[in-house]
């Protein structure tokens, strides 16, 4: 049995001066500049490997290959499917499908929706894939044995401890990419209400033993990773020290060094604590923090459920992970609906205060959050999933100068500022000696290609 696995393109990127929309099957585009690896595609080919060895496993990363729909001859395709690839995953599943392939459907977003994504698919994997993939490969074998249809229409994959995962299988992807990726816990303790992690992955948190984790990352071919945990500190400060600690001892010296950047919160920094979980986050190799700023505006912080997670202090929080050598991103969300027109002016402001580069993102309330309940009412009925991308104005604002064409061209305006050449400098200038060279290469790997393809696209600020 042959089964391919695919990450499908997402969909809408930034190129020239405007945005071109690429959710047709037959003219696919490609965000080519990400720099990892679709980190479930390597799992999901190690866990079909520990579970049913014989299988073989294609991988295909639709971002980054050219595919023929038509041509696929496995007898199998699963595809994962976030938002904003819901419609290219189900176009490419109905044209499989008509040629008597199965389609297996998997990932947040057909978790939120397996209603909406059955009419599409022979089953569809309804939460974590651990608990149900040997059982689904069974039953796909003596579907296609038996030419009788033994799926089941869902598999509920239930949370199971995170101990002895299979290792994420390496070299089948076609193309290279300059990072390798990890997981070390699922779950996030805090409630944000625009966020899917909770809900799907759970509020406790299971986090895999950390020898697991350092025999991963020593095995693999990588120097420089991503960690995907949802939040790499405030799952737990003590094990993150713990681990960190191991990394340290395991993996910075020689030819096993090794680099890697990801997602934090900012109040496990304002702890007693902070001082010890940074020293050894840069010591394990940390160069990029990517921190959860969310809003410079306060109401949309505490409408979110997003304000215990930033601390009192987060401004001193940024400052001082950045005293250890370790560069900081802010995500932020721009557009929601008690935000203002200034917000913008004063997201940017704050950037420069700090010297941190953002990552703005539209508002989007992803389905199965709260905030997709609250904002249930105004959500753009003509805009498809495909808008959830983050680029796009997904509802409708009270103030008309929050129009969705204002708030889509506002977003574009500060992400132009925020990476113009000038601030890129700038910030990477600013960065500590401490991080030398790691850091500031990490930096100026991300910030290039972001100034370059945002440069374009600004249209000016509405709102002056
Ligand atoms: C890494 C990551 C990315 C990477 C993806 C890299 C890549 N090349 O694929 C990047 C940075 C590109 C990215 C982009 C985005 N992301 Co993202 N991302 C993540 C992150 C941090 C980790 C996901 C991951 O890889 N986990 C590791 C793998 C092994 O686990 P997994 O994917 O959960 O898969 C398990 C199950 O879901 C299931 N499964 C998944 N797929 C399939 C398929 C099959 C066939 C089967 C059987 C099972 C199965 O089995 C796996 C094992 O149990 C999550 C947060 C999180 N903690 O999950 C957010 C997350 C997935 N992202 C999210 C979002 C919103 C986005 C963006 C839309 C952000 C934005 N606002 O712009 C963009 C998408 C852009 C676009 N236009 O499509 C949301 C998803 C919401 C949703 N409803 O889709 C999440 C949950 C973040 C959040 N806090 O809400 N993201």
């Amino acid at each position: 049995m042959k089964i391919s696995l695919i990450s499908p393109p997402f969909g809408e990127y930034v190129k020239s001066s405007k945005l071109i929309s690429l959710t047709g099957l037959d003219e696919i585009q490609r965000s080519e500049g990400l720099p990892i690896a679709p980190p479930v595609l390597e799992y999901l080919a190690g866990l079909t490997e520990k579970l049913a060895p014989d299988v073989e496993v294609e991988l295909v990363d639709a971002n980054r290959e050219d595919l023929d729909i038509d041509e696929f001859t496995s007898d199998v395709v699963g595809i994962s499917v976030l938002t904003p690839q819901a419609p290219w995953a189900y176009r490419a599943a109905d044209r499989l499908r008509r040629r008597g392939i199965k389609v297996i459907l998997g990932g947040m977003h057909v978790t939120v929706l397996p209603q909406e994504a059955k009419r599409h698919a022979d089953s569809v994997v309804v939460g974590e894939a651990e608990g149900v993939w040997e059982e689904l490969i069974t039953d796909l074998r003596n579907s296609l044995e038996s030419g009788k249809p033994e799926l089941k229409p869902f598999y509920s994959g239930t949370q199971l401890p995170l101990v002895g995962l299979a290792q994420p299988k390496k070299g089948l992807l076609k193309t290279r990419y300059p990072m390798g990726s990890f997981f070390t816990a699922r779950g996030c303790p805090f409630k944000c209400k625009y966020c899917s992690v909770y809900r799907f992955f759970g509020n406790n948190i299971r986090h895999r033993p950390i020898q697991d984790v350092v025999r991963e990352l020593s095995n693999s071919p990588y120097r420089m990773f991503w960690n995907v945990d949802d939040n790499i500190w405030g799952a737990g400060i003590e094990r993150s020290i713990e681990l960190y600690v191991e990394l340290y001892r395991e993996l910075t010296t020689g030819s096993k060094k090794k680099w890697w950047i990801g997602s934090g919160d900012l109040a496990s920094v304002q702890t007693s604590k902070g001082e010890e979980l940074l020293k050894w986050a840069k010591r394990s190799g940390l160069t990029l923090a990517m921190v959860g700023w969310e809003s410079e505006n306060v109401v949309s912080l505490s409408q979110w459920n997003a304000l215990t997670k930033q601390g009192k202090k987060r401004e001193d929080a940024v400052r001082k992970i950045r005293d250890h050598g370790i560069d900081v991103m802010m995500f932020l969300m721009v557009g929601g609906r008690e935000d203002t027109p200034d917000d913008y002016k004063r997201a940017l402001e704050v950037c420069d205060r700090l010297g941190v580069m953002p990552h703005p993102m539209q508002v989007t309330p992803f389905p199965g959050t709260e905030l997709f309940e609250e904002y249930g009412p105004y959500l753009i009925p003509e805009r498809g999933w495909e808008y959830y991308n983050g680029n796009r104005a997904v509802f409708y604002h009270d103030d008309p100068r929050m129009s969705v064409e204002n708030r889509e061209k506002a977003l574009f305006w500060l992400r132009a500022e925020a990476f113009s050449p000038k601030r890129v400098l700038s910030r990477l200038w600013q960065l500590k000696l401490k991080g030398f060279p790691m850091t500031h290469f990490t930096s100026a790997m991300i910030q290039i290609p972001m100034s370059r393809a945002f440069r374009e696209i600004s249209e000016g600020n509405p709102y002056v």
